[in-house]
């Protein structure tokens, strides 16, 4: 269905209808196909957000959208007041997927991290015995995990919590890939878990030093901790591994997903873990009425088999180097822009440096944007560029000559 509406009419619909919660880039998008997405009046753009890594398989995948069309005309919720053919279906193949016994299914990335933490106080309550009311959970700082009031009270970001508390206790905070920091604040008692992102992906993609997750690992089995992973946007390939954590041969007892789970078709998240932890949540004690939907279950299964059909585990990781490769080389050309390149596979962060005249990452943003490639600024100084990880080298080839002709622009002309 074709809109009607002007790219300047739909963004002053938001701005006069819709709350204040965002600050887009000033572009609008109607389709999507691939890596591609498009305007109202158009003009085509590389997509280099992928609406924050949940479309991983590219917009409307077509194995994606002919089982959600499918499934939507069969049936699309029973509620978890009754079984339903596929939910069984979808939890077998998750759990094999990724290698746990068990799943449970939610929707948002937020309810599924609150899954995780209900799960983990529940096993530190009845298997390791802390008393009541008082087990703790380890979080690091400038970690994102979402926007829940309970999500918030954890979080070290002034935008996420200023005048949204009280905040709920329970949280002990310490400074990310610090191997010392940790080992400090697990050897106190009432411990149920160590939350943690394999790559802090709102910080700015920080990659923990090389054995980090590993050595954290370790100390949580020391101290009989669980490792819970929020891999929401690193899993699911985007890192050029299915999970982040398998760069280190990281298990996590507690293994969070979203995002790409559904490719971007709907909301779809998951929680995995063996029965010692799942089983200690019984009926009645967790859910939501959308979580394990028939529709939620027929996406999950074909997106996840296209992640493992189409390889793009392996895509991601040398298209990740391709990019990187030539952005390196376009930082020893504009080291007045460019201070740093960092990421693992298609999740990747670009430091820009202010200009004179005071033009920032989101000007460069703009730019781009004009030159038919969107990212999004994060940090004021820092673009993450992480495409749909069917990428192609041309495309990506092309991707980079577009970044380095709006640097080029940039870098010469003033606003
Ligand atoms: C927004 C960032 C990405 C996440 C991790 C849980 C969630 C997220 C590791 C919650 C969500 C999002 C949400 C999005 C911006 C975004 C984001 F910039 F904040 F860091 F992806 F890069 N754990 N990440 O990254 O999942 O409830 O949103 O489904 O607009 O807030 P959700």
């Amino acid at each position: 269905m074709k809109s009607n509406l002007s790219s300047l009419d739909a963004i002053a619909l938001e701005e006069k209808y819709g709350a204040h919660n965002y600050h887009p880039l000033p572009v609008v998008l109607t389709k999507g196909q691939g890596v591609f997405v498009w305007d109202p009046e158009g003009k085509r753009y590389f997509d280099f957000l992928s609406a924050y890594s949940a479309v991983n398989q590219g917009h409307c995948h077509p194995k994606i959208i002919t089982e959600l069309i499918e499934q939507a005309s069969q049936l699309t919720l029973t509620s978890r007041a009754f079984y339903s053919a596929k939910l069984g279906e979808c939890e077998k193949f998750i759990s094999e997927f990724f290698d746990y016994q068990k799943v449970l299914m939610m929707n948002s990335g937020a309810e599924a991290v609150e899954t995780a933490i209900k799960l983990a106080r529940r096993w530190g309550y009845v298997k390791k015995g802390i008393p009541d009311q008082t087990a703790k959970i380890i979080v690091a700082n400038e970690n994102f995990h979402g926007r829940t009031t309970g999500i918030i009270s954890f979080s070290s970001d002034p935008d996420s919590t200023r005048n949204f508390g009280p905040y709920m206790p329970g949280y002990t905070s310490i400074p990310y890939n610090d191997y010392e920091a940790l080992e400090k604040a697990i050897s106190t008692p009432d411990i149920c878990a160590f939350l943690i992102e394999p790559i802090q992906g709102e910080a700015g993609i920080k990659i923990p030093e090389e054995g980090y997750l590993k050595k954290a690992l370790q100390l949580c089995r020391q101290h009989n901790v669980l490792f819970v992973a929020d891999e929401i946007q690193t899993g699911i390939a985007r890192t050029g591994k299915l999970l982040a954590c398998h760069y280190e041969d990281v298990r996590p007892d507690i293994l969070i997903l979203g995002k790409a789970l559904s490719g971007g078709a709907l909301p779809v998240s998951a929680v995995l873990a063996d029965d010692e932890i799942m089983l200690t949540i019984q009926p009645g004690e967790h859910g939501s009425t959308f979580g394990g939907n028939p529709l939620a279950c027929a996406v999950a299964i074909a997106a996840l088999s296209v992640v493992r059909d189409e390889n793009l585990a392996e895509n991601a990781q040398e298209m990740g180097k391709l990019f990187r490769a030539g952005l390196t080389e376009m930082k020893s050309r504009y080291p007045q822009v460019i201070s740093v390149v960092r990421g693992r596979g298609l999740l990747n962060a670009v430091e820009i440096l202010p200009l004179k005249d005071g033009r920032t990452a989101w000007d460069l943003c703009v730019a781009l944007k004009d030159n038919g490639l969107l990212a999004k600024p994060t940090h004021g100084h820092i673009i993450r560029f992480a495409p749909p990880l069917i990428i192609t080298a041309k495309q990506m080839i092309e991707c980079l000559q577009i970044i380095e002709r709006t640097l080029e622009t940039y870098t010469t002309s003033a606003c």
